[in-house]
């Protein structure tokens, strides 16, 4: 793999998956590949699971991580060609980026989208620029539009928790105080449909997604019905995407309460965390023996591991 920004960089979820669990059952079997090998962790905007996810991954590799938040710690980071850099950018993209790479055998890199331009975070021009100056492989810590760690971390817990073969998955919009990326209901649904399950979404109306990384989908925006026989429920709040990065209800009627799931199959609940808690999600879900955060969260270190490890195998 020369790089990991979304899901058609592997070529079988599945086999990831079952990769992963290996990892899971024996995590320091490849401490030779990893030895003397350094992977960078740069993040323009704030993480918790991922940074630490993600250097446990490199440890159990026998890899040595460094971190840095480049939006706080670094040069202030000029994204345009060609730009006059006059202003209050100090150092640009390309020269921050090669350099980096000259310290590492692997960068990972997160940033957020702006939610101004739909144009531009859609067309990844971060993310493309970082991958496009940076001499070794680039694998996404999220970016603009996908969350992929995350969404590997969600297969592999789906795969842990699964009855049978092709559970119901249903991911439901929850309210939020403020306006968040797609990204994780993006690539949370690229890797279920990937995976082949029953995918479900359901919104309000104007929050539909891209068709991008829906299609294939049932798309419900009446939730009680969407719940109705559901294996998993994720959990999510995201902003509109065809009135870009907007707010268009807080309406807590979509918030999920334990009396909402009495119809689904016993569902498992999920989500990516951080939770506002009582806004996105109750308590009494979230604190609940069906409730599947902290095996998610968990998994993002054999996530992080296997595609570390395909990385630096480069196969
Ligand atoms: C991010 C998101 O993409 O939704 C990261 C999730 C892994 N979440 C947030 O930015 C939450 C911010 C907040 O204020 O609750």
């Amino acid at each position: 793999m020369e790089k990991f920004t979304q899901v058609s960089d592997i070529s079988s979820v599945p086999a990831m998956v079952r990769k992963a669990l290996e990892l899971k059952a024996n995590p320091h079997a490849h401490t030779v590949l990893g030895a003397n090998k350094t992977v960078g962790l740069i993040f323009m905007n704030p993480s918790l699971r991922t940074r630490l996810s993600s250097q446990k991954a490199a440890m159990n590799l026998g890899m040595n991580a460094m971190v840095m938040n480049i939006d706080k710690e670094g040069w202030a980071l000029e994204l345009r060609d060609g730009a006059v850099m006059n202003g209050t950018t100090v150092e640009h993209i390309k020269d921050a980026a090669g350099a980096m790479g000259l310290y590492c055998d692997v960068i990972g890199i997160r940033c957020f989208p702006g939610l101004i331009s739909r144009e531009d975070d859609y067309r990844e021009h971060v993310l493309s620029q970082f991958i496009k100056y940076c001499p070794v492989p680039v694998m996404s810590l999220e970016s603009a539009t996908r969350h992929p760690l995350q969404s590997f971390a969600d297969m592999i817990t789906i795969e842990e928790h699964k009855l049978h073969t092709t559970p119901r998955v249903v991911l439901t919009w929850a309210p939020h105080v403020k306006a968040l990326p797609q990204a994780v209901s993006n690539s949370f649904a690229e890797w279920a449909l990937a995976s082949k399950y029953d995918v479900v979404i359901t919104h309000p109306e104007g929050y539909e997604l891209s068709e991008e990384f829906t299609h294939g989908a049932t798309i419900d925006h009446n939730q009680e019905r969407a719940l109705d026989g559901a294996d998993f429920v994720y959990v999510k709040n995201w902003s509109s995407y065809k009135d870009y990065g907007k707010i268009l209800t807080q309406d807590d009627s979509w918030l999920l309460t334990n009396d909402k799931l009495k119809n689904t199959a016993n569902a498992k609940i999920m989500h990516c965390l951080p939770v506002r808690r009582n806004v996105e999600l109750s308590d009494e879900v979230l604190d609940s023996p069906n409730s599947l955060i902290m095996q998610q969260a968990e998994n993002r270190i054999y996530a992080a591991q296997a595609v570390l490890k395909e990385l630096l195998e480069g196969v």
